[in-house]
C-alpha cells in the first residue's frame, strides 16, 4: 500500500495538467456571462462615451440579445438613483453613415436583436441635431431610442473578461 501511495504522489507531484484561469472584468466593471459591463453617470455626448469606453479597454456596449437586453436591464435597475442620472443611456449602434442603416458601429455589424421603444427610431431632422445614435430610455422600460449624438448622457460601456483562460499547472 506504501508504494501505491508513493506512486500516485508521484503521478501528482509531476503531472501537467490546465486548469481554467482567473478572468475577471477590470475593477469598476460588472460581469455576466464572458462580458463586463460599467455603468457612468458622467453625462457626455455619444462620440465622448465611445472615446470614454476605448480608454478604458472597450467599447459602448453592444446589445444582441433578449438575454443581454434584460441583464442590462437589471444591472441599471440596480444602479439607478436619479443623481445625476439623465434620460437616456447611449449604446454602441448608430445610424452616421446612411439614414435607417443601424450598425453596431466599432464591430460593423448590423442590428439583428432590437428593442426600440413605439414610434421609435422617429428619424427626427433639424440641421445639426440628427437623431442619429443609439440610446436606451431608462423611463420607457429601457426600450431604445435614437437621439442627437450631440446630446450629453450617462452611457454604457462593455468589455471582455482580462487574465488567461488557461493556466499551465505541473
Ligand atoms: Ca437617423
Ligand atoms: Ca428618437
Amino acid at each position: 500500500m506504501k508504494g501505491i501511495g508513493v506512486l500516485v504522489l508521484t503521478v501528482f507531484v509531476l503531472g501537467i495538467g490546465y486548469v481554467n484561469g482567473q478572468q475577471n472584468c477590470p475593477n469598476g466593471f460588472m460581469k455576466h456571462g464572458e462580458a463586463c459591463y460599467l455603468f457612468s453617470i458622467l453625462r457626455v455626448s455619444w462620440i465622448q462615451a465611445m472615446k470614454f469606453c476605448e480608454i478604458y479597454g472597450g467599447d459602448l456596449a453592444v446589445i444582441e440579445s433578449e438575454e443581454e437586453q434584460m441583464w442590462i436591464e437589471s444591472y441599471l435597475k440596480s444602479t439607478w438613483t436619479n443623481y445625476n442620472q439623465t434620460d437616456g443611456v447611449w449604446l454602441g449602434g448608430a445610424d452616421l453613415l446612411v439614414e435607417n442603416e443601424w450598425v453596431w458601429v466599432k464591430q460593423g455589424r448590423p442590428f439583428t436583436y432590437t428593442r426600440w421603444a413605439p414610434r421609435e427610431p422617429s428619424h427626427y431632422h433639424r440641421v445639426g441635431a440628427d437623431e442619429n445614435c443609439l440610446d436606451l430610455l431608462p423611463h420607457k422600460s429601457f426600450m431604445w431610442n435614437d437621439e442627437s449624438c450631440a446630446w450629453k448622457m450617462n452611457f454604457l460601456c462593455k468589455t471582455s473578461l482580462v487574465g488567461d483562460p488557461l493556466v499551465v499547472i505541473g
